[in-house]
């Protein structure tokens, strides 16, 4: 199915149908069609699907002779906790079914060899917002499984994940189609307020950068505003998106006309408005939304058939995001700072708020961070006799709502991890995946990542140990770049290889020259793969010293580091001193721990 789709919009733009939910609210509808097992549901349009289908075929069939190629279901809100609004979320699957159903009637009826119609199974998002604890990741994930089971059965040819407000959703919902119809091909659309954003706040750009790692049809926009409104995000959006983007606006600006919902855009503004977006690259499906008609759509299909869609273009470098910002995995200058303060091993007062289950308080440690300067913030919560899985899923849903840069779950254990990634709207990295316990636990860390977007850092650790010269340290971290590229599909971009670096302060024979060995592995490792990044638990190399020689000794190493081709740091931001902050006679001493030019 994504094959054809994709070789039809090579030629011409398809047309998605218009608005559902307002059409029904001037259909005749009779009172007994509200009415399910003794109880008057008066607003639960999806229930139509059972008790009126003739209404429904109705407005399908005037969507098709209207000429629209994506004929979309009455399933806006057949999720199982939507309808249980009304106590009847056991009739998700069913209503889907038969919403599917209807709309395929309707194809039947109307396609052609040269015009066919498809199945566009329409998902809403509910009133619920994930990332805001308003439901779980996994209650969004098991209905959007019933859900999705009913549509496919019903017919479905594509998913319409529409009307999105908050990324985490799009990815329970995502995770669910995959697993129930893989084959099937999912529309991504977002709705942005008239504030810029979606309602939790994420812009054209980050969900660009969030979206961009999933294997989706297209991704657009719809509702909420018209299309004036939303002309200046289709523009954003087709300058950083590789899929194809589909918009389906209002019938303009909603206004309140007497109580009412009024949308004022005759079908000739709309028309017109909706046209220019076919300027932008990738602008591929159009289509229209709330308080939309048959009209309109006739007039925007007969317009739109003029015009050969641009083929995608979008580029935007391997990223980070959060749900509000964007974060290059290279910055330029170098290198990407990660904030490791977050951290129940490495941070007493961490630990201290975490095990007065001071969760708020865990919070102000990571607003630090930000503060100070960093780009990612590294979260671990891993602590003897406390349940990490618990801690994981408490501290990064807080810090996901509340800090507004990228995350990094930082743990060694599989349940942890992916606890952390439920919680996350945005676009993590992994801290990390390494062959230490072998490739079984090496493979389900990578499907992890694969599953939920992550980028992945890279450990130098294998099944017999810490790789602690250079050569071994080359040997570790190819074997893992070929396992990560070659079996499991990673873009090396996304790749972030941590070569490991031990105390060079303790004056222990062993690592005297550990500063080196870490230093000329970055800068091979980096000359043979230059779109990966590296990284270094930076701390690690002065361990054993004073606070003052340990902070005079990380900002030099991490200085040699840098020029070497090291691309990011993990490391307590305010610790960082500019070369300039530090004396001659000082660096002197540090590049003689550094390069091992001891007197002995
Ligand atoms: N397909 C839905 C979208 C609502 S935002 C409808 O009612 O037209």
């Amino acid at each position: 199915m994504i094959e054809k789709i994709k070789e039809i919009i090579e030629n011409r733009v398809l047309i998605i149908d218009g608005a559902m939910g307002t059409q029904l609210q001037i259909a005749d509808i009779k009172n007994e069609s509200w009415q399910y097992e003794g109880k008057d549901l008066e607003g639960c349009n999806e229930l139509l699907n059972l008790t009126a289908p003739n209404i429904l075929e109705g407005i399908h069939d005037a969507y098709a002779i209207a000429g629209a190629d994506l004929i979309t279901t009455n399933t806006f809100g057949s999720m199982p906790w939507v309808l249980e609004e009304y106590g009847i979320a056991k009739t998700s699957y069913e209503l889907s079914k038969l919403g599917a159903q209807l709309v395929k009637k309707s194809c039947e009826k109307f396609s052609t060899k040269e015009k066919p119609r498809f199945v566009l199974g329409s998902i809403g998002p509910g009133t619920k917002l994930p990332s805001l604890g308003h439901i779980t990741y996994d209650e969004m994930f098991e209905g959007y499984k019933i859900m999705a089971q009913g549509l496919v059965d019903g017919g479905c040819d594509i998913f319409l994940l529409e009307t999105c407000q908050d990324p985490l959703q799009i990815k329970a919902a995502l995770h669910a189609l995959k697993e129930v119809s893989p084959q099937t091909p999912i529309m991504v659309s977002v709705t942005i307020e008239l504030s810029g954003t979606m309602l939790i706040g994420t812009d054209a750009m980050t969900i660009a950068a969030i979206m961009a790692p999933f294997n989706i049809l297209s991704l657009g926009f719809n509702c909420g505003t018209g299309p004036k409104q939303v002309h200046k995000h289709v523009k954003a959006l087709s300058e950083v998106c590789r899929f194809p983007i589909s918009v389906h606006s209002n019938a303009g600006l909603p206004q309140n006309r007497g109580g009412v919902t009024y949308y004022p855009m005759q079908p000739k503004e709309f028309t017109e408005l909706s046209i220019e977006f076919l300027e932008f690259n990738g602008v591929s499906f159009l289509g229209g939304c709330c308080g939309t008609t048959p009209a309109h759509i006739e007039a925007l299909a007969k317009e739109a058939s003029k015009i050969k869609p641009k083929k995608p273009s979008g580029f935007l470098k391997a990223s980070l995001a959060s749900l509000f910002n964007v974060v290059p995995l290279k910055q330029d200058p170098a290198p990407l700072l990660i904030g490791e303060r977050s951290n129940a091993t490495g941070s007493k007062a961490f630990r201290e708020l975490l095990k007065a289950n001071d969760y708020e308080g865990t919070l102000s440690v990571g607003q630090q961070q930000v503060r100070a300067g960093a780009h990612v913030i590294d979260v671990s919560v891993g602590f003897a006799g406390r349940d990490e899985r618990e801690d994981m899923n408490k501290v990064v849903s807080l810090y996901s709502q509340k800090v507004a840069l990228p995350l990094m779950p930082d743990s060694t254990q599989l349940p942890a991890l992916e606890e952390a990634l439920k919680q996350i709207g945005g676009r993590p990295i992994i801290n990390s995946v390494n062959l230490e316990d072998g490739e079984e636990k090496f493979d389900a860390v990578c499907n992890l990542a694969k599953k939920f977007g992550a980028a992945l850092v890279c450990l130098v650790i294998d099944e017999v140990g810490m790789a602690k010269t250079k050569n071994r340290k080359l040997e570790v971290a190819e074997r893992i770049y070929d396992l990560c590229v070659n079996r499991h599909g990673f873009n090396p971009d996304d790749l972030v290889f941590d070569m490991l670096t031990f105390t060079i302060g303790s004056g222990d024979d062993e690592y005297r020259t550990a500063g080196m060995e870490t230093l000329e592995a970055i800068r091979e490792f980096q000359l043979r793969h230059p779109e990966v990044g590296t990284t270094l638990g930076l701390s690690n190399i002065s361990f054993g010293l004073s606070i003052n020689a340990r902070i005079y000794l990380n900002s030099i190493y991490l200085d040699h580091c840098v020029k070497a081709g090291l691309t990011s740091a993990i490391v307590n931001v305010k610790h960082i001193l500019p070369l300039n902050k530090i004396s001659d006679e000082d660096r002197k001493a540090c590049d003689n721990l550094i390069f091992n030019n001891h007197e002995n």
